[in-house]
C-alpha cells in the first residue's frame, strides 16, 4: 500500500507502470503539460521527428517568457514558429508579454491534486497551489505529449512541518533559503518535500509558490503544499473558485523523512555568490555595497512580492549608486499594481520597470558591470548566469532588496527600524487572458509550421558504437551547473540552433572547448567530460546535453549527477557513468586518451564499464546505474531512436 501522502496519492492516480516506492522506476501520465520558448522550440522539433501530427494529452500550454529581448531576428522567429506549432499540435499559446509561465500558470491554470510535467526545472512553483509539478527535459516532454508515459524514479517524501508564523519583515523567500541551509549538504536526489503543519495556514498561495519554486535549487523532484482555505481565497481572487478543490493529506499519511521549521524563528536570509545553497542570515553580510538590485522572476515577482516593495519605497528614492530593476512576473501583476497606483510608487522611487519576463534572471538583459555586485530576488546565482562572468550576485527577499536599495548596501530590512509594510491581497486581481491563444478547434486545412532559417533539427548520434576511443577534453570539480555547461544570457537566442549554440559550450570554463571537440570529432575520436559531484545541477535545458553531443561528447564520467540532466544525457544518447570511488576520479587528467573496449556489451550485461587510460596504461572500472529501459535508450542513441525502434509500444 502506498503511503497516502499528497505526492503519492497524485502519483497513484496517474500511474501507468511500476510500483510506488522510493527509487522505483515508474511511468505516469500527466493531467497538464507546460513548455516555454527556451526549451519549447526543440520540443516541437522532436515532435516532428517523432512523426506526430497532434498531441494526445489533456491540457498543454507553451509560454513565451525567456527569449523576449529581440536582439536580432531570432527571438521573433522562434515566437512565430511556436505559435504555428501550438496551432498545429493543439496547445494553448501564451504570447510574449503575458508573463513568466510558472506564475501565469499559477494564476490561470493550476489545479490542486493534478499532475503537471514541464520542460523547465521551476515548474514545482505550482506546488504552491497543491499541484504536483515535475521538471523534465525537452525530448521527454515531447514523448509525453505523444501520449507515452513519462518515466522517472519515484521519490522519497519528506514531511516538512511548519509551526507558528513569520515575524514582520520576514518572508517566504527567507523560509526557503533557511530550508536550503538545513538541507544543502543532505542527500536530496530523489527527494520531494511535502509541507504540512499549523504554519501552512499562515502562508498564502504566492508565498507557498516561492517556497516550492526554490526546491529546484536542492535538486528535489518536487515540493507541494496542501490545498486549503487560503488556496480557495487565491482561486476566488482569480475568478476560478470552481478549481479550488480542497486537497489535504490523510491523517494516516506516511512519510520517509521528517523536518520541522518554526516560522517565527526564521530571519531574513541571503544566498552568497555563486550558489543558491550558500546561505547566511542577511545581518552577516550587511554593509556589502551594491551596484544593482533586481526584483522579479518566477520566485519573487508576484503581486504579493512587489506591493510591499512599492510600499517600502513610497515617497523615497533608491540610493543614487544603485540601479534598481523591477519586473512584475506577469501582466496580471503589472495591471493590478497599475490599477492601484503601485507602479507609480516604483517609478517615482527611481526603479527601472522591466518587461514581465525572465529577463535579468537568465542574464537576458540587465547584465551587471564587470566586477560589480548585484542583489536579486531570483533563484540562481551561478557564476556568469547574470550575463557577467565576474559579477557577484546575492539572492534575497523582495523586502531585503527594497531595504538594501534604499541604503545602497545589503541591509536586514528589520534594521530600517520602521513598521513592515502592511499588505492585503486584492479580492479580485485584474483578469485579462487576451494574450493566451486557445488552439483552433478543427483546422480546415493542415497548419503550416513557420520555421525560420535559424531553427535547426536537434542532433541524432545514431546507435552507440561497440567500443569508444575518446579524449578527456575537460576535468571539472563539483557542482557544475547546466549554466556552466551552456550559459544562457547573450547566447540564449541560439536555443533553436544547436550548431550555433554549441560554439559556447563551457564558454566560461574553457573557451576553446568547442573548437577542440570538433577537431576530435572530425578525426572520429569521441570527447569525454569528467566531473565531480552533482554534475548538471540547475536548469533543465537539454541543450546542455545536445550541444556537447553535437561536438562529439558521447560519455560523461562524474561522481554524481543531478536528476534532470542525467535523464537528458541518456535521452540524447550520451552515456552517463559514475566513478566507483574518489580515487578513480584522481586517475583521469585533462587530455588523457581513454579506451572503452566493450562499452555497448558491458552496458547490456554488467553493472560496470571497463576503461583503459591509453596514456598511462592504467585500467579501471566505472559504474552506470542505468535501468534496462535507460540502457536500451543510450544504446539506440537517444529517446527518439528508441521510440522509432518500437513504433507500437
Ligand atoms: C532556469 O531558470 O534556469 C531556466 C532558464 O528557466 C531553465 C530552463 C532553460 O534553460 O530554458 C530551467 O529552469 O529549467
Ligand atoms: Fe525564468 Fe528565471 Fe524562472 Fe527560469 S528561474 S523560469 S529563467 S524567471
Amino acid at each position: 500500500m502506498a503511503p497516502s501522502n499528497l505526492i503519492y496519492s497524485i502519483l497513484e492516480k496517474n500511474l501507468v507502470s511500476g510500483r510506488l516506492g522510493p527509487g522505483e522506476e515508474i511511468g505516469v501520465r500527466a493531467d497538464q503539460m507546460l513548455i516555454q520558448d527556451g526549451t519549447g522550440t526543440m520540443v516541437f522539433l522532436h515532435l516532428g521527428l517523432l512523426n506526430q501530427s497532434r498531441v494526445k494529452n489533456r491540457f498543454a500550454i507553451c509560454y513565451v517568457d525567456h527569449n523576449t529581448l529581440g536582439d536580432g531576428p531570432e527571438n521573433a522567429e522562434d515566437h512565430r514558429f511556436l505559435r504555428s506549432a501550438c496551432a498545429k499540435y493543439k496547445l494553448h499559446y501564451s504570447r510574449a508579454g503575458n508573463g513568466i509561465g510558472h506564475q501565469v500558470h499559477l494564476e490561470r491554470f493550476a489545479k490542486p491534486g493534478a499532475l503537471l510535467l514541464g520542460a523547465d526545472s521551476h515548474v514545482p512553483t505550482l506546488g504552491g497551489a497543491g499541484m504536483l509539478a515535475i521538471g523534465t527535459g525537452g525530448v521527454e516532454l515531447a514523448a509525453a505529449l505523444t501520449g507515452a508515459p513519462h518515466y522517472f524514479d519515484c521519490p522519497r517524501v519528506m514531511q516538512v512541518t511548519l509551526r507558528s508564523k513569520l515575524k514582520p519583515w520576514v518572508t517566504a523567500k527567507d523560509v526557503i533559503l533557511h530550508i536550503i541551509g538545513l538541507l544543502a549538504d543532505k542527500d536530496t536526489v530523489g527527494l520531494a518535500l511535502e509541507y504540512t503543519g499549523p504554519g501552512v495556514a499562515s502562508l498564502s498561495v504566492p508565498q507557498r509558490a516561492t517556497i516550492t519554486n526554490m526546491g529546484a535549487e536542492l535538486g528535489l523532484t518536487s515540493s507541494i503544499f496542501p490545498s486549503d482555505a487560503r488556496t480557495r481565497t487565491f482561486f476566488n481572487a482569480q475568478g476560478r473558485g470552481k478549481d479550488a478543490k480542497l486537497f489535504k493529506p490523510a491523517k494516516t499519511a506516511e512519510y520517509h523523512e521528517f523536518l520541522e521549521v518554526d516560522l517565527s524563528k526564521v530571519v531574513p536570509m541571503v544566498a552568497l555568490p555563486h550558489s543558491p545553497l550558500n546561505v547566511k542570515p542577511v545581518r552577516e553580510v550587511a554593509g556589502q555595497k551594491l551596484d544593482q538590485v533586481a526584483v522579479g522572476s518566477c520566485t519573487n515577482g508576484s503581486y504579493e512580492d512587489l506591493v510591499p516593495v512599492a510600499l517600502c519605497l513610497r515617497k523615497r528614492k533608491v540610493h543614487s549608486k544603485v540601479d534598481m530593476i523591477v519586473a512584475p512576473a506577469t501582466r496580471q501583476v503589472f495591471q493590478t499594481m497599475l490599477a492601484k497606483g503601485y507602479i507609480a510608487d516604483l517609478s517615482q522611487a527611481g526603479c527601472r520597470l522591466a518587461e514581465s519576463a525572465c529577463g535579468f534572471c537568465i542574464g537576458h538583459g540587465h547584465a551587471p558591470a564587470r566586477g560589480s555586485v548585484s542583489l536579486r530576488t531570483s533563484n540562481r546565482n551561478y557564476r556568469g548566469r547574470s550575463g557577467t562572468a565576474d559579477a557577484e550576485v546575492y539572492l534575497a527577499s523582495p523586502l531585503t532588496a527594497a531595504a538594501s536599495a534604499l541604503r545602497g548596501e545589503i541591509c536586514d530590512p528589520r534594521d530600517l527600524k520602521r513598521p513592515a509594510p502592511r499588505f492585503t491581497a486584492p479580492k479580485r486581481y485584474v483578469i485579462d487572458d487576451s494574450l493566451i491563444e486557445k488552439p483552433p478547434k478543427a483546422a480546415r486545412k493542415p497548419v503550416e509550421l513557420l520555421r525560420g532559417p535559424d531553427i535547426m533539427d536537434p542532433p541524432n548520434p545514431g546507435p552507440l558504437p561497440a567500443s569508444l576511443n575518446a579524449e578527456v577534453l575537460i576535468c571539472l570539480g563539483d557542482d557544475i551547473s547546466t549554466d556552466d555547461i551552456l550559459p544562457a544570457g547573450r547566447w540564449l537566442k541560439h536555443r533553436s540552433n544547436v550548431p550555433e549554440y554549441a560554439k559556447h559550450v563551457f564558454a566560461n570554463h574553457a573557451p576553446n572547448f568547442a573548437t577542440r571537440a570538433l577537431e576530435n570529432k572530425e578525426r572520429e575520436i569521441a570527447n569525454i567530460v569528467v566531473a565531480g559531484e552533482r554534475y548538471g545541477q540547475g536548469s533543465s535545458r537539454e541543450h546542455a546535453a545536445m550541444c556537447p553531443l553535437h561536438l562529439g561528447v558521447r560519455v560523461v564520467v562524474a561522481k554524481s549527477f543531478e536528476r534532470i540532466h542525467f535523464a537528458n544525457l541518456i535521452n540524447h544518447g550520451v552515456v552517463p557513468l559514475r566513478f566507483l570511488d574518489d580515487h578513480s576520479y584522481d586517475r583521469i587528467r585533462e587530455d588523457d586518451y581513454l579506451e572503452f573496449p566493450w562499452i555497448a556489451r558491458e552496458l547490456r550485461k554488467s553493472e560496470t564499464v571497463s576503461l583503459r587510460n591509453t596514456d598511462t596504461g592504467v585500467e579501471f572500472k566505472v559504474k552506470h546505474g542505468l535501468t534496462r529501459r535507460q540502457i536500451a535508450i543510450v544504446l539506440a542513441g537517444g529517446l527518439r531512436n528508441y521510440i522509432a525502434e518500437r513504433p507500437n509500444s
